[in-house]
């Protein structure tokens, strides 16, 4: 099987119904019953309900212990998909909103990332991700929080949310101080806003990838730019097509990107949510799109020149 290299895929949105209910029953968390549909998968109908299970679901994520076990589940799965490295956004406002302090969020994940290795050889990275729709005083917040406290495996700074909410240019003084400390960043645009969303993030942030950007295919401009420009995407369609973005895979222009010279990414985004994986979305894609080993294997090559961990681990893992 090919090897596999994964950078957009947000950590409490890896916990599937049967991990986030054995979460909730070992710490007592109250899990909100609409959380789940009657055949236990997670319930919502559109992104901005998505977002709302998904706060639901990290409800059940209470201790640094829970973060461990979260990250140590997704990435055994990872391994069992020949998955190489995986660069996981993790979000302290959720961790917060738990009771979970921004350092103890992150020691649970590193120790989640340190047994993983140990037991799958698998390698992980954190991206640590403020919330768009939470606004720019709650971004600034995690943004100082971020340089505050430098962490080995916090690789680089990012943020999903609402993309309608807000402008790019309100996160600025959060990207720049972060950026400024000298690290990468990336931003979730051109997923539900259009091409202009994805043009304001590059014009205001100090972004090296551009998180989704899928819609950058509506201004062939834009697409060219990307590519010029060496900026690459982080492709999501199984994510596309379970929040109605594309009808289904054939239709997901995922391939029109690669001939378009983009680099691109392959990813999952919050696989059980959207029943996927890292390991399906290399196998739909490469069905429907027609794409061969040799296509896969620059995928996975693309991921991995464009991941945020240091230079040696990436000479290690290529
Ligand atoms: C997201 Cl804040 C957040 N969490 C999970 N998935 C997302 N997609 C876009 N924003
Ligand atoms: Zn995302």
């Amino acid at each position: 099987m090919v090897k596999k290299a994964e950078l957009h895929v947000h950590l409490e949105g890896t916990a599937t119904p049967a991990l986030v209910k054995k979460l909730a029953a070992g710490n007592g968390a109250n899990l909100d019953p609409s959380t789940f549909k009657s055949d236990g998968e997670f319930a919502w109908t559109d992104f901005w309900d998505f977002l709302s299970c998904y706060d639901k679901a990290a409800a059940a994520i209470r201790s640094k212990d829970d973060y461990r076990a979260v990250t140590y589940d997704y990435l055994r799965r990872c391994a069992l998909e020949d998955v190489l490295y995986v660069e996981t956004f993790s979000s302290p406002d959720h961790a917060a909103e738990a009771g979970i302090s921004y350092t103890d969020h992150l020691d649970g994940i590193a120790a989640g990332i340190d047994d993983a290795r140990r037991d799958f050889q698998i390698e992980g990275r954190v991206i640590v991700t403020c919330v768009r729709h939470l606004g720019p005083g709650r971004a600034m917040n995690i943004a100082r929080a971020f340089t505050e406290n430098p962490h080995p495996y916090v690789v680089g700074f990012g943020m999903g949310g609402d993309e309608a909410q807000y402008q790019p240019t309100d996160f600025k003084p959060a990207f720049d101080l972060v950026h400024a400390a000298g690290y990468q960043t990336t931003n979730h645009a051109g997923e539900f806003g259009g091409p202009e969303s994805i043009r304001a993030t590059l014009d205001a942030l100090p972004v090296s990838r551009i998180g989704h950007g899928v819609r950058a295919g509506e201004d062939p401009l834009l697409v060219e730019e990307l590519a010029d420009r060496k900026i690459p995407l982080e492709l999501c369609p199984g994510s596309n097509i379970a929040t109605g973005l594309f009808q289904d895979y054939q239709t997901h222009p995922f391939r029109d990107f690669m001939e378009a010279g983009c680099i691109v990414t392959l990813n999952s985004d919050d696989p059980p949510f959207f029943a996927t994986s890292i390991g399906k979305e290399y196998d739909r894609v490469a069905k429907a799109a027609n794409l061969d080993l040799k296509d896969l294997q620059t995928i996975t090559r693309n991921a991995l020149d464009a991941a945020f961990c240091d230079e040696e681990l990436k000479e290690k893992l290529k």
